[in-house]
């Protein structure tokens, strides 16, 4: 099975270098967004794009990938709010299992469903232990998932599910405080969870400034997902990436 990508976050890790994914919702961009957003990624050289949304209302996910990928070589990663939300044209797909709730159907159903078609469409499979903390509002995936997140000031619960997810062979470790999460994770949640497990850890959900990015990296985060503060204001993304990059360890 490929492996690429991943060890591209795993070198990454081992060299103390952080991230910036930029989530794109194909429900919330045309192709004018989306050619700016593109321009904007490259000049300030993001690491990746994750393409998804809990619900995909438009049919144009395969279109959305595909101008990306015709105009720059930013990896494109699959952050699938359901089976239907795979794609040919990316390059690997967050393969989600939300060990933070106790739904069967999100933790192995749909994937037993899917596992067809999702081997089928060649990609490359990153398996994701997905952990979603509250965020002080409910927000579209608690609602969806029907699954209650991790209170966001219980870091040992977070720990040991971060812990046990890693064990049971995930790859990945993100945790999100949900899309437009009014309370980003805290640092000491991030800290507790980062300095206990092996396996890159994203976190997402609500950071809407470099300075909150910045602290999240310095806390022990490998990647940071931003959506909704640059969908508002595309020319963050520089700033945004600035900060995060700016941990690298000089060689
Ligand atoms: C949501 O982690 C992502 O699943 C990003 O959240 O849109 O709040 O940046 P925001």
């Amino acid at each position: 099975m490929k492996n690429k990508l991943y060890q591209h976050f795993v070198k990454n890790k081992q060299q103390g270098q952080k991230s910036l994914a930029v989530l794109i919702d194909p429900d919330k961009v045309d192709k004018y967004k989306i050619e700016k957003l593109v321009t904007l990624a490259v000049d300030s050289k993001v690491d990746y794009l994750f393409v998804g949304g809990s619900l995909i209302i438009s049919n144009d996910l395969d279109e959305c990938i595909q101008q990306i990928k015709s105009s720059c070589h930013i990896p494109v990663i699959l952050f699938p709010g359901s089976p239907a939300q795979v794609s040919k044209y990316a390059d690997a797909l967050l393969y989600l299992s939300l060990v933070s709730g106790r739904n069967p159907e999100l933790l192995i159903g749909q994937h037993v469903v899917s596992a067809p078609f999702v081997r089928k469409s060649g990609l490359e499979i990153m398996p994701t232990g997905y952990m979603v903390i509250d965020g002080g509002a409910p927000t579209t995936v608690s609602y969806i998932s029907n699954a209650t997140p991790i209170p966001s000031d219980k870091n040992e619960i977070a720990l040991c599910t971060a812990m046990a997810s890693e064990m049971l062979g995930m790859k990945l470790i993100y945790m999100d405080a949900g899309s437009g999460a009014k309370r980003p994770i805290t640092e000491s949640m991030i800290e507790m969870v980062s300095s206990h497990i092996e396996a890159p850890l994203i976190i997402g959900g609500g950071i809407t400034y470099p300075e909150k990015a910045y602290l999240n990296c310095k806390a022990g985060a490998d990647v940071i997902v931003i959506g909704n503060a640059i969908e508002k204001d595309p020319s963050l993304i520089k700033e945004m990436a600035a900060a995060i990059h700016s941990l690298a360890v000089p060689v």
